[in-house]
């Protein structure tokens, strides 16, 4: 097929050309990734709404998903939803894994559900979710949710590709709040404590006090309304709480929009990705023939200690066309 009529056919929102493409732009090869840019570029801009959600194992995330995803199709909007794993090299993707856990909505003809490529560099798997954000964006979804494990840099990957992020918790067992990373707190917009049903609800509200409390004495971000980031608790199980989250991420993503924050930060976001698609393409391209043989050569030469590292790198960068 044709790049033309795979963007008309992504457009059009057919769903197989949809899956098709994403495994296009997920594809390594490097004539794949020459059609994959042709691709990407042929899209309309398109905006959804892109809401990442990130929570350590366990927390409800798919569960989540589910419930929310089923809430918002309900409503008569369309939702895709993609992960970011990078543990999915190894334990074969988490979507994957817990479709059980998404039956209804991976049923459901306004849900389109993708789990993580399994890539096992995190860079990788970040820049080609991206890029099938896009695709989906295109397609015509109304909303994107990006999971990922709340490990390592996923979160501030994901971050930088969503409009909104989440964060799911879990009720707390004592008063101390769950060793949770000031820097992920930073980049929060909603703090949702999930499991508030049954026995859990006492301590579900007691621990999104805490996180309110906290996210209080975080030093104000200019992209926000007054009273966010916001912590809430929401019952995936018993689907209690998902139009309320659901309304204070519109309230959000509204207030974002009149203000000047939501284009100022998909622009910002452009440039972040730009960079680091040169900065993967450099890094690259020093693995590839005469630069990765130069490499070698040089590093030898130093090595054997017939020149310092610094006059090497000077002679690498000026070969490279990089000066130094
Ligand atoms: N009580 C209660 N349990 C939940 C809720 N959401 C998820 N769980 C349970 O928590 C466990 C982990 O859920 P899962 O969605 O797989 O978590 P994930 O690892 O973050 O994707 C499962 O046993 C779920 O049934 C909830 O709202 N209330
Ligand atoms: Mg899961």
């Amino acid at each position: 097929m044709d790049i033309a009529e795979l963007a008309e056919k992504v457009i059009a929102g057919d769903r197989r050309a949809l899956a098709r493409a994403i495994t296009l732009v997920e594809s390594t090869r490097p004539d794949h990734r020459a059609r994959a840019v042709d691709l990407l570029a042929a899209l309309p801009p398109r905006q959804a709404l892109r809401v990442g959600l990130s929570g350590t194992p366990g927390v409800g995330k798919s569960t989540f998903i589910e419930a929310f995803g089923c809430f918002l199709t309900g409503q008569g909007l369309r939702v895709a939803v993609l992960a970011v794993d990078p543990s999915s090299a190894r334990s074969g993707g988490s979507i994957l894994g817990d479709k059980t856990r998404m039956e209804q909505l991976s049923r459901d003809p306004r849900a389109f559900i993708r789990p993580s490529p399994s890539q096992a560099q995190l860079g990788g798997v970040a820049r080609r979710t991206r890029e099938a954000v896009a695709l989906c964006e295109a397609a015509g979804f109304d909303v994107v949710l990006i999971e990922t494990v709340g490990v390592g840099q996923s979160e501030t990957m994901v971050a930088e590709i969503c409009d909104v992020f989440l964060l799911l918790m879990a009720p707390a067992g004592g008063d101390e709040l769950q060793g949770v990373k000031r820097g992920i707190m930073e980049i929060a917009d909603m703090i949702l404590v999930n499991k508030a049903d049954g026995d859990l609800k006492p301590a579900a509200l007691r621990t999104m006090a805490d996180y309110a409390g906290a996210l209080r004495l975080l030093r104000h971000r200019p992209q926000d309304p007054p009273g966010f980031p916001k912590a809430m608790t929401v019952s995936a199980v018993a689907g209690e709480g998902l139009a309320g989250a659901w309304d204070e991420m519109q309230a959000l993503a509204a207030w974002r929009r009149e203000n000047g924050h939501w284009a100022a930060r998909r622009a910002d976001q452009a440039r972040h990705w730009f960079q680091a698609e040169v900065r993967a393409g450099l890094l690259a391209a020093l693995e590839r023939g005469e630069a990765r043989a130069m490499m070698a050569r040089l590093g030898d030469a130093v090595a054997a200690g017939g020149m310092t590292p610094d006059e090497a790198a000077a002679k690498a960068l000026a070969q490279l066309g990089g000066g130094a």
